[in-house]
């Protein structure tokens, strides 16, 4: 019986869902389950599910679930693979390829022992086929074109049919014209929860992939033959600012879940709190082979589930740790100027070039207020702003909110934290004396002039 109570219950939690069985041939879809689309890069509620085995829905990060139906004790989903547009914050948006009306496609839920069908219908101008990363299933169901099974070509629709044997932490990719299609954003995330939903069970439950793109400033397709110099790294498909909080209420167990299907590997640092990895793409870690961790690097092709206490209250920074994955486009190819005095060829230049600015003299964190013109459908480099001013981050990088009063499950951002008087790092109005050193020639300014020399009969 196909569950209409899915949809409705959805689409009043998360306005953005519509259903669009309208939009191909009825007749040719009629033994489809409906297709579901997202138009919305808000992060949307939990699917709370209303039929087969109950669970305990995870939140997508800038991103959502993908209703089914229940058929002769089937779960049936309906994956469309087409071409979207995504907006990577405010002010840019990318032409990708992805399912559902987004990039990534949209997380896929399940229950441990429940039969899964997936009908993957292609609408890109060329074929493709979708691999369950990570999933115990017939060898034919595994996705790989060619080996496993004939590609879909365009317009076809394929069926997929496996039973989710183990819980845990999986994604979908092609595995067709793969380097082309994961450049182009063609990805989603899967969970398959435990059958006892009191096993591993957290108060709040996120997920996201990490994707990587390489979009010219003032294009709007990525480069699909760039190997590594990547310049939007997101999580996602979304950037900071444009990369919703992670809200949570203070006390709660909260687990994240990412999966990394870019071209390296991200250190994903979490400030103020430790956490322990308890999930990889291999299944659960025993309690046993744990430890304690603030960063933990996800490889290529890799899932972690990592959890932790929500003990302390604040808006915590949480992003990967290679500095240039929390920075836009435009800084990359940026020369290093800091201890140049440009003034004067800058005056110079700007009697040529009105709109001319010379960069980081000092450093490059002025750019993060500065307001130079950028071209049409860029971000600026260093972005953000909080409540003491710039943020200078890009990229990889949200924030985790944790409140006292949030309810449990609410997820909407409940706006800056409210520093108790007397927490916030504060300048100094005392003496400013010059600090005292053991010796006096190690004085920096000593120190930059003593060279040397090469010993032994090299010449010099
Ligand atoms: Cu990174």
């Amino acid at each position: 019986m196909f569950s209409r109570r899915n949809f409705i219950k959805g689409a009043a939690q998360g306005v953005g869902i519509v259903v669009a069985a309208s939009a191909v041939s009825k007749f040719a879809l009629a033994a489809l389950p409906e297709l579901a689309v997202m138009n919305d890069t808000k992060t949307q509620p939990p699917l709370v599910p209303s039929s087969g085995l109950p669970y305990n829905p995870v939140v997508t990060l800038n991103g959502w679930s993908l209703p089914w139906r229940i058929k002769n004790g089937w779960k049936e989903f309906h994956l469309v693979a087409e071409p979207v547009v995504r907006e990577f914050a405010p002010g840019m948006k990318a032409h990708l390829w992805g399912y559902n009306g987004q990039s990534p496609g949209p997380t896929i839920e399940v229950v441990e022992g429940e039969k899964v069908r997936i009908f993957v219908t292609n609408r890109l101008p060329e074929h493709t086929t979708i691999h369950w990363h990570g999933q115990r299933l017939p060898n034919g169901m595994d996705g790989v074109g060619g080996l496993n099974q004939p590609q879909i070509k365009p317009g076809k629709t394929f069926v997929y049919e496996f039973e989710a044997k183990r819980s845990g932490t999986f994604m979908y990719h092609p595995h067709a014209d793969e380097m082309v299609q994961m450049a182009m954003g063609m990805m989603g995330f899967w969970v398959t929860h435990p059958k006892d939903p009191n096993f591993m069970k957290v108060d709040r439950d996120f997920c996201f992939l990490l994707s990587s793109y390489d979009i010219d400033p003032g294009s709007f397709t990525p480069k699909i033959n760039t190997m590594l110099d990547f310049n939007l790294w997101s999580f996602n498909s979304r950037v900071f600012p444009g990369i919703d909080p992670l809200v949570c209420r203070q006390g709660d167990k909260v687990r994240i879940r990412v999966g990394n299907l870019t071209m390296t590997n991200h250190p994903i640092h979490l400030h103020g709190h430790e956490f322990t990895v308890t999930g990889t793409d291999g299944g659960w870690v025993q309690p046993s082979a744990r430890w304690p961790e603030v960063t933990t690097d996800v490889a290529v092709g890799q899932m972690r589930a990592i959890e932790f206490d929500a003990t302390d209250l604040g808006d915590w920074a949480f992003h990967c740790h290679k500095s240039h994955h929390t920075m836009n486009a435009m800084g990359h190819d940026v020369p290093t100027m800091i201890g140049v005095d440009t003034k004067g060829v800058s005056n110079k230049i700007s009697k040529i070039l009105p709109d001319y600015m010379s960069m980081g003299e000092d450093g490059m964190a002025s750019m993060g207020e500065m307001h130079m013109p950028l071209p049409e459908n860029t971000l600026p480099m260093m972005t953000g702003t909080g409540q003491f001013g710039p943020i200078e981050m890009g990229g990889m990088f949200t924030v985790l909110k944790i409140r006292k009063d949030q309810k449990p499950g609410d997820y909407k951002d409940p706006g800056p934290y409210n520093f108790p008087q007397g927490t916030v790092a504060f300048e100094w109005k005392g003496d400013l004396t010059e600090p005292q050193r053991a010796h006096a020639e190690q004085h920096s300014e000593k120190i930059a002039f003593k060279v040397r020399k090469p010993q032994g009969s090299c010449g010099h």
